[in-house]
């Protein structure tokens, strides 16, 4: 065991140029490094991130690390992660950590969790296992599928284009993470070259290094998707966002009004014709008739809840009472601490839902989605496009896992 010695937080940027937390923790073990993801098409029940008086600085956030947090921090042993958590959570005092902001605790919160594995000297994917009590060795730890984001519009391709649906992603099913990532460039190159001959070459890339061609239409993407598939083995993913287009009751999408029932009907439509395998937020956050009709109507079809589950604990209890999805984005910062994260997958899990770990469309070239994944035992990831390097920090860290996991098998 080694104590925490030191804690300090400090600016840097996400990958929208936007200021995040980043913590340092010291230990007799070295020094663990974890930051902030950001989101842009949030759900209303996440954690705070908090900003300063300009919506923008976080040096509250960092004050609120510095001089609250440390303090109650130092001499702890980072292997304590849920205590810890705990300590923090009290310390904040609120239910959605509006006092101290999600953005100051969840970069301790994980760079315990690396101090905690390295005082074990574990993996972090292995420590994280441990955390849940998933009894997960090498050897029965899995890889999750890769969902690659191949074409965006919304709030992450805002000012390049008007296409309200959030994200077209490719997800490749063969058995090794190795060879989906082969197959996923391999699809995205014919993608590329069909995105080139339709838009032409100066096509503008999305948030999340996706294309963001001028288009408002989602079926001749779709076209475009199914045919860079072709007979390989992958299928389409799709995350609607739909919270997004909601208006006053009314969908509004491709500059039409939709019903709750029309939309419904198109989703039915596009999964009849196109190999979709999941669909995430298809309804907005509030519209849980959507998502319990869909999830009938679909049997089939993975319904996953983002916005509508934000990680949370209640909101997931809600969803399986009200049987409005199958599937869940897991996502740290929606709830601000690993412990509770891990018992959002947990919870998730004991309903036989399907688990998609999630970078944010803000992000920063912090790897820990990849370890979480795997410690968890998920199904899916999503880290958007191979692109983007702070997207690329995470497949990468998926490979370095896999090779580790079949070299000690
Ligand atoms: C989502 C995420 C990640 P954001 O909606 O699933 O793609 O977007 O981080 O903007 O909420
Ligand atoms: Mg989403």
């Amino acid at each position: 065991m080694s104590i925490i010695k030191e804690i300090n937080a400090h600016e840097i940027r996400d990958s929208r140029g936007k200021p995040t937390v980043e913590v340092e923790i010291v230990t007799g073990n070295g020094s663990f490094i974890a930051s902030c993801p950001s989101g842009a098409s949030t759900g209303k029940n996440e954690a705070l991130e908090l900003r300063d008086a300009d919506g923008i600085g976080v040096l509250t956030a960092i004050k609120n690390v510095n001089e609250i947090i440390a303090p109650k921090l130092k001499g702890k042993n980072p292997e304590n992660q849920k205590e810890l958590d705990e300590l923090m959570i009290a310390l904040d005092g609120t239910p959605n950590k509006s006092k101290l902001g999600a953005n100051a605790i969840l970069p301790i919160s994980m760079a315990i969790c690396r101090a905690g594995a390295a005082s074990k000297k574990i993996p972090l994917y292995q420590h994280i296992s441990e955390i849940g009590n998933w009894k997960l060795v090498i050897g029965n730890f899995k890889m999750p599928l890769p969902g690659f984001n191949f074409l965006e519009g919304g709030r992450h391709a805002e000012g390049r284009n008007k296409l309200e649906m959030q994200e077209f992603m490719v997800i490749p099913q063969k058995k090794s993470f190795r060879e989906n990532l082969i197959l996923g460039s391999q699809i995205f190159e014919k993608f590329k070259e069909n995105i080139i001959k339709n838009y032409g070459a100066d096509v503008p890339m999305s948030d999340e290094g996706a294309f963001a061609p001028q288009t408002s239409k989602v079926e001749p993407i779709l076209f475009m998707l199914k045919s860079a598939i072709g007979p390989s083995e992958a299928g389409i993913a799709l995350d609607c966002a739909a919270s997004e287009f909601y208006n006053n009751g009314k969908y509004v999408l491709e500059g039409k009004e939709f019903s709750r029932q029309e939309l419904l009907e198109f989703y039915k439509d596009l999964i009849d014709r196109f190999p979709i395998i999941s669909i995430e937020d298809p309804f907005s956050e509030d519209d849980w008739t959507g998502f319990e009709e869909l999830k009938k109507a679909l049997p089939g079809t993975i319904i996953i809840g983002d916005d509508l589950t934000t990680t949370n604990i209640a909101k997931i209890k809600e969803a399986e009472s009200k049987k409005a999805c199958n599937g869940i984005i897991i996502k740290l910062n929606q709830i601000g601490t690993v412990s509770e994260t891990i018992e959002a997958v947990k919870l998730a899990q004991s309903y036989g839902w399907k688990i998609m770990v999630s970078h944010r469309s803000g992000e920063t070239m912090d790897n820990f989605i990849a370890d979480l994944a795997v410690g968890v035992g998920a199904d899916f990831i999503k880290s958007g496009a191979y692109t983007k390097d702070e997207r690329k920090v995470k497949y990468d860290r998926l490979l370095e896992i896999e090779n580790e996991l079949s070299k000690n098998k």
